[in-house]
């Protein structure tokens, strides 16, 4: 599969799923070495790196892209500046929404990310927006939406499916698929398979393992590739392992920062969550994939690891030192026209 990907975007698709790894262990640093540096609670992108960074490795920079609560990943895969994002997350003016979006929804239109939406199923109409204007004006952006398996239970899926259907739009829905829906057990779905919904409403729908680079990449390309010929819209399945250390609303880095060198040996995992790293980690593997059928070496691999957690720490060194806002500044953009 990695055969389809130049050896330069091979590396270039790690350096980002690290760098997503890397400014998300900030962030959960953030949380546990500082007294309310983030606002209330938050969630990470941790274990579905593949997923993000491969779709949008497949997207040109006029496409769009709309994301959830778990956002930080997708803004770094669309191109994010990690400093702009971590800067947001705990509110400074040097951040993508100047402060005023926080962890949950980081936005940065210069991207295309027109929106970000921590309510669940939150941007999957206005994905259908975005889709529609490109349909209207002729333009050949693709939309696509990344959203949780829990957001199949609101009622807007159905309609932005729908619709997107019998208006054929330019739009992808990318459902992530990481067998849980926060603060739930059990089953939540009366559908056997998710993939079975859009399914039923003549959708084409597409089930794959979202922690295979090359697998996703290849997927969201020929899909991309469809629905800028009008073919559109598609639905993807793209399953995870969740990670353990995303139990409940404050993530903790349950076996500390993660190791490059786990991807070879993964024996100094803490033995409860060793099995993850060695079987569901999207990073670890697709280093130790980048090795075995890339003709990456170990050293290169580590190198740009090294590389990549400098500049994730210069971004936390920038945030943590980037300003708050001005409170008197507080409701500025609140209105729409001119930030006042
Ligand atoms: C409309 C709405 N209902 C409930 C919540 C509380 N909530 C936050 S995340 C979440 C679970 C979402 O599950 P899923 O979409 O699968 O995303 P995951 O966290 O698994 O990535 C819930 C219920 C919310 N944010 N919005
Ligand atoms: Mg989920």
């Amino acid at each position: 599969m990695l055969a389809d990907i130049s050896r330069e975007e091979q590396l270039g698709i790690l350096r980002k799923m690290l760098m997503i790894r890397r400014a998300e262990e900030h962030v959960i640093r953030f949380n546990e070495d500082y007294k309310d540096l983030i606002r209330g609670h938050f969630h990470v992108y941790i274990g579905q790196e593949a997923t993000g960074v491969s779709v949008c490795a497949a997207l040109t920079s006029a496409d769009y892209v709309f994301s959830t609560h778990r956002n930080h990943g997708h803004v770094i895969a669309k191109g994010g500046d990690p400093k702009k994002v971590l800067a947001e997350i705990i509110g400074r003016e040097t951040g993508y929404c100047r402060g005023r979006a926080g962890t949950f929804h980081v936005a940065a239109p210069e991207l295309r990310i027109v929106h970000t939406s921590a309510i669940v199923g939150g941007c999957l109409a206005l994905a259908a927006g975005t889709a529609f204007a490109s349909q209207v004006q002729e333009a050949s952006a693709v939309t696509v939406v990344f959203f949780g398996d829990g957001a199949m239970e609101e009622g807007v899926f159905y309609e932005a499916l729908n619709m997107a259907k019998l208006w054929q739009l330019p739009l992808i829905f990318l459902m992530e698929n990481n067998y849980r829906r926060a603060g739930r057990s059990g089953t939540s779905h009366s559908a056997t398979e998710l993939a079975n919904v859009p399914r039923a409403l003549n959708v084409d729908t597409t089930v794959i393992d979202g922690g295979n680079v090359g697998l996703v990449y290849k997927t969201a390309s020929d899909l991309v590739r469809r629905t800028r010929a009008g073919e559109g819209p598609f639905f993807v399945e793209a399953r995870t392992h969740p990670w353990p250390g995303n139990e409940g609303a404050h993530p903790k880095l349950v076996a500390g920062a993660t190791h490059i060198a786990w991807a070879w040996d993964a024996s100094g995992v803490p033995e409860k969550m060793r099995s993850w790293y060695a079987e569901g980690d999207p990073v670890l593997l697709y280093a130790r994939e980048l090795v075995e059928q890339g003709g990456v070496s170990r050293d290169e691999i580590q190198q740009l690891d090294a590389e990549v957690r400098k500049d994730a720490d210069e971004a936390a060194r920038f945030a943590l030192e980037s300003p708050l806002p001005d409170p008197q500044a507080a409701v500025n953009f609140a209105y729409a026209g001119g930030g006042n």
